[in-house]
């Protein structure tokens, strides 16, 4: 529908951005912090930098909150790091973790920020995996309900907005290039047991939660890319919703009803593939209700018809086939960032119209932004009209779902400062705010506002009406 005014947004709309603790806190072995998979998974990155210093805002986060509420944050999104808090296997309790994480949350509710926190985004502490064989196992399902437990009972007094576990349907998607994929023998089939350890976890978290935190709530955090049909080929609408449940759907339906839903019941019986369900788990799952959706959304898909038998020819990474379900094909409406990710606001409204249209759970947008390569100019700013450009149409279509009656409590774009990309390093960068330090020189970290921080001020000071 076309609105003959601007979006309203609701009046406590939060407004903030989102980070993850090993891609912006550097300080790794700082501390009594011991190492996590992904730190070791982003040395095999070069000529990208590690995680090492990324952003050091473990050294920096008074400045960088400063920063937040210059700008005029609401929220903030971090993630809690594992090993920071629990650094070994006799599962004593790190204080020199607590007291950072403390710090953080003190310096946020100081400045009338809502810390918003995710309690595992990527992490895996190697003690947990080579000594409980991390996802692998169930007992670190354990190890993990130990750990939240300790968060929520340290943290939970202020912190009131968690989230469980970031992306899990992108780490079984993405497995080999997120380092989950390690010790298996044969991925397609061994993820679905590890996805099943994972949504223990979940469970487990969620319902920790509403034991120890006065009025907590909790929810997971999906990596969302919405995906459209090719064309009205009734074909290629099945491909689409093919798509959407393996990508999406499967995760996000377990999570909302406390379920395995009828389309991964029938894949697994078809590839004859046991997730290794045992007595009680089911019972766990859907007593853990959530209690929104936190999203991430940077771009969509569009998918095709692919026969059985229809064989990859190139393209793996980015068009890839899924024989007999789906493949993805290149949109030519719209037009891609320097990393070829489609930029499509309109994926916004739809992904929120989507999401409560099958769940009615309010929803929160923790990632959503846009990367480039960028450096200090003569005038010694950075101009990043692009990202500004970006923001504004994104955010315009999460007000037009508002007005179609989508219930959306915040928008945490990715990401403040910059910091270290996934798999990118600190050659992509996403912030409102620039560092200064490359992949080859960590030089001297200074902040330097880029032009978006002003324009998301002023837009977020007005709570969504100044778009200029
Ligand atoms: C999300 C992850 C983030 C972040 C973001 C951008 O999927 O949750 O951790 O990295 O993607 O991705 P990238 O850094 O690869 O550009």
């Amino acid at each position: 529908m076309y609105y003959k005014t601007d979006p309203l947004f609701p009046e406590k709309f939060m407004w903030g951005a989102s980070s993850a603790a090993w891609q912006v806190e550097g300080a790794v072995s700082e501390d009594g912090r011991s190492p996590a998979i992904i730190d070791l998974n982003s040395r095999t990155k070069k000529p990208f930098a590690d995680n090492s210093i990324a952003a050091d805002h473990y050294h920096h986060y008074k400045e960088d909150v400063a920063l937040m509420a210059e700008c005029g944050f609401s929220s903030y999104r971090f993630s809690i790091s594992w090993s920071r808090i629990i650094p070994a296997s006799d599962g004593k309790v790190n204080q020199k973790g607590i007291r950072f994480y403390n710090n953080l949350i003190n310096e946020l509710i100081a400045h009338n920020i809502t810390p918003i926190v995710t309690l595992y985004h990527y992490d895996m502490p190697v003690w947990v995996n080579e000594q409980l064989g991390g996802w692998h196992d169930r007992r670190t399902v354990d190890a993990f309900d130990a750990y939240v437990r300790v968060c929520f009972k340290e943290f939970g007094d202020r912190v009131k907005y968690w989230l469980s576990i970031n992306e899990q349907n992108m780490q079984i998607c993405y497995g080999n290039w997120l380092g989950v994929d390690k010790g298996c023998d044969d991925w397609e089939k061994d993820k679905w047991r590890i996805n099943h350890i994972i949504n223990l976890c979940h469970a487990k978290a969620v319902i920790a939660c509403h034991e120890i935190v006065k009025g907590g709530k909790i929810g997971p955090v999906s990596g969302y890319v919405p995906i459209y049909p090719a064309s009205c080929k009734p074909e290629d609408q099945i491909a689409a919703m093919n798509a959407e449940e393996l990508t999406e759907k499967i995760w996000n339906d377990l999570y909302a009803h406390g379920e395995y839903n009828g389309f991964v019941q029938k894949l697994w019986k078809d590839q004859d593939v046991d997730p290794d369900i045992r007595p009680g788990d089911m019972e766990l799952i859907k007593k853990a209700k959530i209690d929104y959706f936190a999203l991430n959304c940077y771009r969509s898909n569009v998918a095709a018809d692919c026969k059985p038998g229809d064989t990859q020819v190139d393209l793996q990474f980015v068009y890839p086939k899924f024989p007999g379900m789906y493949q993805l094909v290149a949109n030519p409406y719209v037009k891609t960032t320097d990393w070829d990710w489609e930029i499509d606001p309109i994926a916004m409204r739809y992904m929120l119209r989507y999401v409560w249209d099958h769940y009615r759970l309010p929803m929160m947008i923790t990632e959503n932004g846009f990367a480039a390569h960028e450096s200090v100019t003569a005038d010694g700013h950075v101009h990043d009209q692009a990202r500004i450009d970006f923001l504004r149409d994104q955010i315009f279509q999460i007000g037009q779902a508002v007005m179609d009656g989508c219930d959306v409590i915040a928008y945490n774009l990715w990401s403040f400062t910059d910091l270290l990309s996934t798999g990118n390093g600190m050659a992509k960068r996403y912030g409102l705010v620039y560092i200064n330090t490359t992949d080859d020189d960590v030089l001297d970290l200074k902040r330097i506002k880029k032009d978006s921080f002003n324009w998301y001020s002023k837009l977020i000071r007005s709570n969504g009406r100044v778009w200029e």
